[in-house]
């Protein structure tokens, strides 16, 4: 349905660019969407960050279940994985970044004092698929003068390092991911997110789409925010239901299909429908 072009050759380029750059990092600091978590995950990113540490940051959470985002926490951690829920809005959670990175880098930070060494600065590279949240967490990290900090000319490539209020040292460009795109479902849960752009789905698809998602799992929510005193099963009554209740109607009498998507779409990214989870473990 979505016509959605991610471009190969970028993919291939971006792939080479974070290898790269992986070598000049710590650690690696994984955004996602905490409504989406496993759809807004690459599927490379095991291979890609082999060897690193890595930090799963389920951004948004502000807009997800807390009780599903939770149990993503525990599904998602293991020995070279922490995960965090947060807000990059707010800041909420960003303070655990620096200890969970300190605990995933203990040996290696055990063995830099072993040597003598004393000011231990870590480094990391910011991740994500597009939208999820990359520059509103590296704006929310920065110091207010967003200071930078260039390597040593002639040792490394040139690289500009953003100081952040933590003490981690952020490269100033966050690696663009590209989701799993072999599915529909991949799509609508990126169109729902407005991850893609409206312009390129077809809204009136894309709001029938969600309501018959949410008539599943949150058929209370509709209820509550539409005033509905029942759930119909057939989705396209769901949608007259709300419409009638929203005045999102033609002359004519007809249903206004167009301003109701909208309105569906608006609300729910908005949050108005409550904390909703997309996808659970
Ligand atoms: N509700 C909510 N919105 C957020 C949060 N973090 C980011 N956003 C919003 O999500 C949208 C995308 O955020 P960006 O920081 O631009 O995301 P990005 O990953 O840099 O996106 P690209 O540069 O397009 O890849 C913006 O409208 C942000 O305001 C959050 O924690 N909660
Ligand atoms: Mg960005």
């Amino acid at each position: 349905m979505a016509n959605i072009n991610w471009f190969p050759g970028h993919m291939v380029k971006t792939r080479r660019e974070i290898k790269e750059n992986l070598k000049l990092v710590d650690a690696v600091i994984e955004i996602r969407d905490a409504r989406i978590v496993s759809t807004s995950a690459n599927p490379e990113i095991e291979e890609l960050c082999k060897g690193k540490p890595r930090i799963i940051l389920l951004n948004k959470s502000d807009l997800s279940e807390k009780s599903i985002t939770k149990a993503w926490i525990n599904k998602l951690t293991n020995d070279s994985v922490r995960v965090l829920e947060v807000n990059c809005l707010t800041g909420a959670g960003l303070k655990e970044i620096k200890p969970l990175m300190e605990e995933l880098l203990k040996e290696k930070h055990d063995r830099l004092r072993a040597k003598g060494l004393k000011n231990i600065v870590m480094r990391a590279m910011v991740v994500g698929i597009p939208n999820v949240g990359k520059s509103s967490f590296i704006n929310k990290m920065a110091k207010n003068n967003i200071a930078k900090t260039g390597d040593r000319p002639g040792v490394t490539k040139s690289k500009q390092w953003i100081k952040t209020k933590i003490g981690i040292e952020l490269m100033d460009t966050p690696g663009i991911l590209w989701p799993k795109f072999e599915d529909e479902e991949v799509a609508l849960n990126l169109a729902f997110t407005g991850a893609i752009k409206d312009e390129i789905m077809d809204i009136e698809e894309l709001a029938y789409n969600l309501v018959s998602r949410l008539k599943v799992n949150y058929p209370e929510r509709l209820m509550e925010r539409y005033k509905l005193t029942e759930i119909k099963e057939d989705t396209l009554d769901i949608l007259n239901d709300i419409a009638k209740k929203r005045g999102t109607i033609a002359s004519g009498g007809v249903v206004d299909y167009n301003r109701l998507s909208v309105l569906l779409l608006d609300e729910f990214r908005g949050g108005k429908l409550g904390c909703i989870s997309l996808e659970r473990p």
